[in-house]
C-alpha cells in the first residue's frame, strides 16, 4: 500500500520548557502590535521578500494536501490601476446601497470608505485564489476544505508579512469576480483575498483598538 519512501523522519525542533515559554511568549508580544494598515508608503519592497513570505504561506497544511490556492503577486501600475477602478466602483455600490445600517455603523471607527488608494500605493497585491477543483486530463478532481485550507494559508501570510516587517490588510471589495478577468484566472480559482503589502506611510494611525483578552477567547476544560 506504502511505498518505501512514503514516510520520512520528522525535523521539526523541539525546544526546552524555558526555551518553550520563552519563544511563545515573544511570538505573542510581536504578533500582538500587528495591525491592519490602511495607509501605505511607496517604498519599494524587496521581491524576495515578498516570494519569501509567500513560500511560506505555502508551507500551509490542506485538505488532502492539495495545496489549493493561488497568490497573484501584483506590482505592474496599469494592473493595480485596474484593480483600484474595479474594485472602487464595487465599493462605491457596497457602500451607497448594498450595505445595511448596522453594518456601516460597525465599520464607523475603521473610518473605511468606497476610496482605496492603497491599492495603487502599495508597491504589492498579493490576490489569494482558491482553487476549488483541479483539471486532470480533462476530468475535475475536486479538492477538499478549500476554504479552511486557503483560510489558513492566507493566516500564516499574514504572519509571515508581519514578520519581515512589512503591513498588510486583509482588503475584501465585494463582489470580487472582477479579480477573475483582470488576472485572466482559471475557471477552477475564485478570488479569495486582496492583500495589499509594503511599509506603512509614515506617521500612520491605526484605529485604538483592544482585543478580548484571554478568558474571553478560551474556554478551558482541564
Ligand atoms: N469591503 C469593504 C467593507 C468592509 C467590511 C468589513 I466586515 C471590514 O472589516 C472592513 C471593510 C471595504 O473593504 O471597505
Amino acid at each position: 500500500m506504502h511505498h518505501d519512501d512514503a514516510f520520512i523522519p520528522y525535523t521539526g525542533t523541539t525546544f526546552t520548557t524555558e526555551e518553550s515559554a520563552q519563544r511563545s511568549l515573544d511570538y505573542f508580544n510581536f504578533h500582538n502590535r500587528r495591525r491592519s494598515v490602511r495607509e501605505y508608503s511607496d517604498r519599494p519592497v524587496p521581491l524576495e521578500v515578498i516570494e519569501q513570505v509567500i513560500k511560506t504561506a505555502g508551507t500551509a497544511p490542506s485538505g488532502a494536501h492539495k495545496q489549493p490556492w493561488t497568490f497573484c503577486l501584483v506590482s505592474n501600475p496599469d494592473t493595480k490601476k485596474a484593480i483600484r477602478e474595479a474594485a472602487e466602483a464595487e465599493e462605491y455600490e457596497s457602500y451607497t446601497k448594498r450595505m445595511s445600517d448596522q453594518w456601516l455603523k460597525d465599520l464607523e471607527p475603521f473610518g473605511t470608505n468606497w476610496k482605496k488608494p492603497f491599492l495603487e500605493i502599495a508597491p504589492y497585491l498579493i490576490i489569494v485564489f482558491k482553487r476549488a477543483y483541479e483539471m486532470v486530463d480533462g476530468e475535475k478532481w475536486q479538492n477538499y476544505y478549500v476554504n479552511e485550507s486557503v483560510g489558513i494559508a492566507c493566516g500564516m501570510l499574514i504572519s509571515a508579512i508581519h514578520n519581515a516587517g512589512l503591513v498588510t490588510l486583509t482588503h475584501t471589495p465585494s463582489p470580487m469576480n472582477f479579480l477573475t478577468k483582470i488576472l485572466d484566472r482559471p475557471d477552477n480559482e475564485r478570488p479569495f483575498l486582496l492583500l495589499p503589502v509594503g511599509y506603512p506611510k509614515e506617521g500612520v494611525q491605526v484605529p485604538n483598538l483592544e482585543r478580548k483578552n484571554f478568558d474571553e477567547i478560551c474556554q478551558k476544560y482541564d
